[in-house]
C-alpha cells in the first residue's frame, strides 16, 4: 500500500502488558471501594495514567484532591512496575517478532508510538532495546491518545511524512489518534472488534500481506 514506516503501539500490540494495567488498576480501585471491571478497563487503552484514573473515579462517590489522586496513580504504577520487572524475552510473542523482522526485511522503517511512560522499561524487559528506528512515548508528549501527538512525534523522529506511516493499534483511542495525525490505522484486539481501523486484523501477521 506504499507505506514507508509502521508505527506500533506497545501495550496490547507488541506485548500484553494490558492485563497488568488491569490487575494494578483493579487493586487500586478495590483499595478505595470503587467498582472497576474489564468494560471500564477497555476505555483506558491508550489513555494516559492520570486520565485513566479520572475515568475510574467517575464511579467514586466523593471528589478526591490532586494529592490523593497522585498517591493513587503512584500506587498503581508501583504495582504495575512489579509486574513489568518480572517480564522476560518470553513475553515478546513469536508472531510479533517474526512480523517485525519480516516488515524490516521489506525495507520498512519501524517505530513505537506508546502513551506509556514505562516504554523504555518494557522494551528492555522484552529484549527490544535499540531495535526500533524511533521510539515516541508518554515521556515525550503532553497530550495522550486520541490526540495525534505521539504518532506525529514518531514520524518526526523517523523524518517520514505522516501520510506515509501506518499505525498499528489495539485501542479505539489509538486509531482515532492515528486518523488525527493523518495516518491510516491497522487494528488488532479491542479496536479491531470495534471496527475502529482502516484495516481490522485477526492477527498481527496480516501486516505482512497488507504493506
Ligand atoms: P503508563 P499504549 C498505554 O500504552 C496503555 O494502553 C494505557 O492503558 C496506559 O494508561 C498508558 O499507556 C499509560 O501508561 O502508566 O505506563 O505511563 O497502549 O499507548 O502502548
Ligand atoms: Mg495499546
Amino acid at each position: 500500500m506504499g507505506f514507508k514506516a509502521i508505527i506500533f503501539d506497545l501495550d496490547g500490540v507488541i506485548c500484553f502488558t494490558d492485563e497488568y494495567h488491569y490487575l494494578a488498576w483493579k487493586a487500586t480501585a478495590d483499595s478505595i471501594g470503587v467498582p472497576f471491571d474489564r468494560t471500564v478497563n477497555n476505555r483506558l487503552r491508550g489513555v494516559s495514567r492520570m486520565e485513566s484514573l479520572d475515568i475510574i473515579l467517575e464511579k467514586c462517590t466523593h471528589p478526591l484532591s490532586i494529592t490523593e489522586k497522585e498517591v493513587l496513580a503512584d500506587q498503581k504504577n508501583r504495582q504495575y512496575q512489579d509486574y513489568l520487572r518480572r517480564m522476560t524475552t518470553d513475553d515478546l510473542p513469536t508472531e510479533v517478532k517474526e512480523t517485525l523482522d519480516g516488515l524490516r526485511q521489506k525495507g520498512l522503517r519501524l517505530a513505537v508510538g506508546s502513551s506509556s511512560k514505562n516504554t523504555p522499561l518494557i522494551l528492555h524487559q522484552i529484549g527490544l532495546d535499540g531495535y526500533f528506528d524511533a521510539v515516541a512515548d508518554g515521556n515525550g508528549v503532553k497530550r495522550s491518545k486520541p490526540a495525534p501527538d505521539v504518532f506525529l512525534l514518531a514520524a518526526e523522529l523517523l523524518k517520514i511524512d505522516p501520510a506515509d506511516c501506518l499505525v498499528v493499534e489495539d485501542a479505539v483511542s489509538g486509531a482515532q489518534a492515528a486518523h488525527a495525525a493523518g495516518m491510516k490505522a491497522a487494528c488488532v484486539g479491542d479496536a479491531a472488534q470495534n471496527q475502529a481501523g482502516d484495516y481490522n486484523m485477526g492477527s498481527i501477521r496480516e501486516l505482512l500481506e497488507l504493506v
